[in-house]
């Protein structure tokens, strides 16, 4: 069974060149904030209202946000490599909806900052409409509160998300790993497997968390900007027959 699969797997460290804060570095969101209050089914439960304080500010701010060249680079990468026959997927962890802004087709382990949904009927908005709302808004259908369609803490991933990245893990040429401290499971869990199973796998990251020191692993040091579109070229050259 040949590999013609190629899987690319981010985290917030892709769109800090863009703007937006990562989680764990210096300043990162889980700086200022404590994720039990504001990222589990239980903080929500606690205080819905800082809940939705906490992803309208994020939110809000994604209005001014733009993709950088490491979103921008992958699309081209994803048609070259089209063209060789290989299917490229990716699956982010991050809720920005800037690889789709870039052009990409992505799969949003962890939901997005988009669509609100009820937290207890089956309702789910993809207006924004309800972003406008400062008081966390009610489901127009039972009347519960709304809350945006992010996978929190002790949830449950993008099921559809996990066993697609599961499956390319399983069979893949190349894995491209950029902006992510591999610290969230089942996650992570994706980006390891593809590499345990033979991916030639390149890391962009400011720091690196394979470490392994062999031709089959590159790490990338720098900013996504800069280092991404290097990673595209090397994948390229090393999938494209001599
Ligand atoms: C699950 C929500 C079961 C939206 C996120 C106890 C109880 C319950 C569960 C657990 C538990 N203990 C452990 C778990 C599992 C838990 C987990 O992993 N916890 C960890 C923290 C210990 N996981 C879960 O609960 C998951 N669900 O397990 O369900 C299950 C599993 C399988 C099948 C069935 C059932 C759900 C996890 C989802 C949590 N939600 N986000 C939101 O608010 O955003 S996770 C959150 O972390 C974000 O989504 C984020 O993307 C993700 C990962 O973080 P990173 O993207 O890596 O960001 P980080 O800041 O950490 O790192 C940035 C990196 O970029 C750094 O390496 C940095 O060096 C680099 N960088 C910075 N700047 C740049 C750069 N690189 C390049 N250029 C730059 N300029």
């Amino acid at each position: 069974m040949t590999n013609k699969n190629v899987l690319i797997f981010t985290g917030a460290g892709i769109s800090a060149d863009s703007g937006i804060p990562t989680f764990r570095d210096n300043n990162g969101l889980w700086e200022n904030y404590k994720i039990e209050d504001v990222a589990t089914p239980n903080g929500f439960h606690k205080n819905p209202q800082l809940v939705w304080d906490f992803y309208k500010q994020r939110h809000d701010q994604l209005k001014d946000i733009i993709p950088n060249a490491a979103h921008h680079a992958i699309p081209v990468l994803e048609q070259q490599l089209s063209e060789l026959g290989y299917k490229t997927t990716i699956i982010t962890q991050n809720i920005d909806r800037l690889h789709q802004a870039a052009g990409s087709y992505v799969y949003e382990l962890h939901g997005n900052l988009h669509d609100v949904k009820c937290s207890q009927c089956n309702f789910v908005d993809y207006t924004l409409k309800f972003w406008e709302n400062v008081e966390i808004p009610h489901c127009p259908i039972c009347n519960s509160y709304l809350r945006p369609n992010v996978v929190w803490f002790g949830e449950i991933p993008n099921q559809e998300a996990y066993y697609i990245g599961s499956d390319t893990a399983e069979n893949c040429a190349a894995l491209l790993i950029i902006g992510t401290s591999l610290q969230v499971q089942p996650a992570a869990g994706l980006a390891y497997r593809a590499k345990q199973l033979g991916a030639y796998t390149i890391e962009c990251n400011l720091v690196q968390h394979y470490k392994i020191y062999d031709t089959s692993y590159k790490f990338l040091r720098g900013n996504a900007i800069d280092t991404v579109p290097v990673a595209c070229d090397i994948i390229l050259k090393r999938l494209t027959p001599l």
